[in-house]
């Protein structure tokens, strides 16, 4: 290999990024994760383990980690833990009835564990191709976590509306990623 290669390749592997897509079952991650790879978003079933999908977006390798948010799964979410860049948190826009269920997750299982200290956590509102008004739901999600400490005060996160299955919101959030 020559040295330019090496060089080369060295830069790519600078510019690589692990990105862990996690949230409740149903939330919508996969169907996110096949819109940003351009595949098909009709056919999804529930994630039963996890799925590596690797995507280069603008001068970034991204590895993207979608993680299966079954009850019986979320167990394992701390094997993946290790290297992440940045987390994409994903709610279901149209089952706001499990909202505290997902911030106690989101706190219990990402924002309290110490390997995951300082990474980057978006807070994505999913499905919002059927919401009526989505930004009055970005900012009752944003408000609703700056109360009773729900992430705590160091922590980087930002809430942004999405739509999996139309692809809105998708490059702002890869751009968040890559910020
Ligand atoms: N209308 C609408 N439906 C969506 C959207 N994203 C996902 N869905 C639907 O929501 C359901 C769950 O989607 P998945 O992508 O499988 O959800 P998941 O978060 O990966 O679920 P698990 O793998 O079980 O953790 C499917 O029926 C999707 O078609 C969206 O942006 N808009
Ligand atoms: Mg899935």
């Amino acid at each position: 290999m020559g040295l330019l290669s090496i060089i080369k390749k060295q830069k790519l592997k600078d510019k690589e990024l692990r990105i862990l897509i996690l949230g409740l079952d149903n939330a919508g991650k996969t169907t996110i994760v096949k819109k940003i790879i351009n595949e098909d978003v009709s056919k999804v079933s529930p994630t039963m383990g996890f799925q590596i999908s690797t995507v280069l977006y603008k001068e970034y390798n991204l590895n993207i980690w979608d993680i299966g948010g079954q009850t019986s799964l979320r167990a394992f979410w701390g094997n993946y833990f290790d290297k992440t860049d940045a987390i994409m948190w994903v709610i279901d826009g149209l089952a706001l009835e499990r909202l505290n269920e997902s911030f106690k997750e989101l706190k219990e299982k990402i924002l309290l564990q110490d390997r995951l200290v300082g990474i980057k956590v978006l807070i994505l509102v999913n499905k919002v191709d059927l919401l009526d008004d989505y930004e009055e739901v970005e900012r009752e999600v944003s408000s609703l976590l700056n109360v009773d400490e729900k992430i705590p005060a160091n922590q980087q996160w930002k809430v942004l509306s999405i739509s999996g299955k139309t692809g809105f919101g998708i490059i702002e959030a890869l751009e968040w990623c890559i910020s």
